[in-house]
């Protein structure tokens, strides 16, 4: 029995989107699917009830600050993520791989795996696939990642060639580490940068490991959207149909959109969390910065087309007072309607691909939303 499978429930008439069902062992994710993300083991601010509150089905945790603190033994010692945490809907762990790569001068890369100093207390560590899939699996997430290099961008051709190799060998060392692939599925992760070649290889190298989902990392990391979309375009079609899709890292509206249109089925960011704790948030007519002094005598909600707590509850003018004075609940109310603002869009995406009005949804939601194409 495998730990997870993906139920192909719609094609779009129009576009590559898909409509789905994730079946995990804490429960049923509807697909395409936001992942909000809690780091630390906490979606920052939030409780587990009012994530569930807002409609949250599934979160991401990461592997490498549990490792650091407080330790994946402690974490399996309280019984898992989902009990230490009280969340019992589906987790996603990512591997480690690139936090620790986000670390600049304090790593260095080997066939091994990866040398860092820990950014909390400059202590030397090494994580290699044996032990990422190790400390994965003392977490306990339903989806568990493989180790993978994320290059920066940009990189040369012949980097990104030998980067994408490795990745591909650090794949089969995770896969061979998994000591629970019925409870915890492990998924393989494309890389292979901007160039198409690579993109291929890497998919065919990492489709022939025959992982449960897949995941195209390596973008939205700095890259024009229009190379995004270009990448998307030749990637996502290279990957089984009958397995769940998930971009790494991508959550701002318009990638949200362009990746489901794109075949893509789930999405992680710290986009909304993070912004929302500097006083931004997003509406239906574009970011607002709700900390700025045009706000101070404005007493309608932060979106008055949103239906969240914090929108029916408070002004813009309470809630610019909230983040002057440096109160915590400013960082919740915009968490709240943040995180609700994306999971609603999600909903209506998932609507619209099952009437087939993708594309006319989005045309609405950009003229409103202030993009250009
Ligand atoms: N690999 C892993 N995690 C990631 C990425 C990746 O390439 C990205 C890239 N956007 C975000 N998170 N393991
Ligand atoms: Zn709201």
């Amino acid at each position: 029995m495998m730990a997870v499978k993906y139920e192909l429930i719609k094609k779009s008439n129009e576009c590559n989107a898909r409509l789905g069902r994730l079946h995990t062992p804490h429960g049923i994710v509807e697909t395409p699917i936001f992942m909000p993300v809690g780091t630390k083991a906490t979606v920052k601010t939030m409780t587990p009830e009012e994530l569930k509150e807002i409609g949250a089905q599934i979160i991401l945790s990461n592997t490498y600050h549990l490792y650091l603190r407080p330790g994946h033994d402690l974490v399996e010692e309280a019984g898992g993520l989902h009990k230490f945490m009280n969340w019992d809907k589906p987790i996603l762990t990512d591997s480690g791989g690139f936090q620790v790569f986000s670390l600049g001068d304090l790593r260095k890369i080997t066939e091994e795996g990866v040398e860092f100093r820990s950014h909390l207390d400059g202590s030397k560590h090494f994580i290699s696939p044996e032990k990422s899939i190790e400390i994965q699996n003392s977490l306990g997430a339903d989806i568990i990642m493989a180790f993978d290099e994320c290059p920066p961008y940009p990189s040369d051709r012949d980097y990104v060639k030998k980067s994408l190799e490795r990745t591909t060998r650090w794949a089969k060392r995770c896969k061979d580490a998994h000591k629970n692939p019925e409870t915890q599925a492990l998924f393989g992760i494309v890389q292979g940068g901007m160039y198409k070649d690579l993109r291929e290889q890497s998919a065919k190298e990492i489709i022939d490991l025959d992982f449960p989902g897949y995941a195209i990392g390596g973008l939205s990391v700095g890259e024009p959207k229009e190379i995004m979309y270009e990448v998307l375009d030749y990637t996502a079609p290279l990957l089984p149909e009958d397995k769940p899709r998930y971009l790494m890292g991508v959550g701002s509206p318009n990638y949200l959109f362009e990746g489901v249109i794109r075949g893509i089925d789930m999405f992680d960011c710290v986009l909304p969390t993070r912004i929302a704790r500097n006083g931004t948030v997003l509406t239906s007519h574009g970011r607002l910065v709700v900390r700025n002094a045009e706000y101070a005598r404005d007493f309608s909600p932060l979106d008055p087309e949103c239906d969240c707590y914090a929108c029916k509850n408070y002004t813009r003018a309470y809630i610019r007072h909230l983040f002057k004075a440096n109160e915590i609940l400013a960082a919740r109310l915009a968490t709240i309607h943040n995180l609700y603002f994306l999971l609603k869009l999600m909903e209506n995406i998932r609507k619209a691909i099952k009437e087939d009005r993708l594309l006319e949804y989005r045309e609405e939601f950009y003229k409103k939303y202030g993009y250009i194409k």
